[in-house]
């Protein structure tokens, strides 16, 4: 039945070393605790749970041309894309639940890597589009766009662990909502690329349904499977005070969860006959 709700393949990726605080890693246990899989099943989602992906350690890890724990965050997120790939290849929907935001490397590679080009929404107080050499901090959570841009790749300094991601997003085919927090170089990379982006401004000048509509009007554009890139400092501190780099003035609930329902409505009007569009 077209109509009917995804089957998902619900995946942990404990993943910390993409930047300097603990906690973040379990995120994944968290979220399970608070009943995801359930609500998902109320809705009449059925729920394929892989578990958690347990990553490699590398005590001597250092900071390697402008990003710190390169081989933690390279080997964690290989893994998490060949694991994406298999849940993709089982024709499911696959959630993704971090952990820091570098694991968006694996996520987003290993879906290309099995769908093909991407359109992905990046939903963010921040643009985590720095290149290890443009990064003020060296984390790799601020840098996952930086690195899977094609328009980059000449900019990206190699990388140990990393040498298996091949840049496989373009830049017009990705587009943000919730900035406020760039760094002068990711904003001149923002602006020369051409991307997409709503920042908080936008969202309190037109709305959040206006945002939602240039966005769709955007998606449809390229007619690419759609990936959704959430991470929860793009909601205001008051709802995810959790966070390791909290940002005020950020997305209320209602606003977060109206993207989330409009990017999950395109997949029931743009392409009825391929719900796989929403990835
Ligand atoms: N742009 C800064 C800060 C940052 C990025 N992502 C988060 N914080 N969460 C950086 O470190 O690249
Ligand atoms: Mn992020
Ligand atoms: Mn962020």
């Amino acid at each position: 039945n077209l109509l009917s709700p995804p089957s998902v393949g619900l995946l942990g990726a404990p993943l910390n070393k993409g930047q300097p605080h603990l906690g973040v890693e379990q995120g994944p246990s968290l979220i399970r605790g608070v009943g995801i899989v359930e609500q998902l099943q109320r809705r009449g989602c059925q729920v394929q749970d892989f578990g958690d992906l347990e990553f490699e350690s590398f005590p001597d890890d250092i900071t390697e041309g402008g990003a710190k724990n390169p081989r933690s965050v390279g080997s964690a997120t290989l893994r998490l894309s060949q694991e994406v790939q298999r849940i993709k290849r089982a024709g499911l929907m696959a959630l993704v639940l971090g952990g820091d935001h570098s694991l968006s490397l694996g996520s987003v590679h290993g879906h290309s890597a099995v769908m093909g080009d991407l359109s992905v929404v990046w939903v963010d107080a921040h643009a985590d589009i720095n290149t290890p050499l443009s990064s003020g901090t060296g984390n790799m959570h601020g840098q996952p766009v930086g690195l899977l841009l094609r328009e980059l790749q000449d900019k990206v300094p190699p990388l140990p662990g990393l040498s298996w991601l091949t840049p496989c997003l373009w830049a017009k085919n990705l587009l943000y909502i919730g900035l406020r927090d760039v760094d002068p170089g990711e904003h001149f990379i923002l602006k020369n690329l051409g991307v997409k982006f709503f920042s908080m401004s936008d969202v309190d000048r037109m709305g959040i349904n206006r945002v939602l509509e240039e966005t769709c009007d955007h998606l449809l554009r390229s007619q690419k499977p759609l990936h959704l890139s959430f991470d929860v400092d793009a909601l205001d501190p008051s709802e995810t005070p959790a966070t390791g780099t909290p940002v005020r003035g950020g997305l209320s609930l209602r606003e977060g969860l109206t993207i989330t329902e409009a990017l999950h409505e395109t997949g029931e009007t743009r392409t009825r006959t391929r719900r796989d569009h929403l990835c």
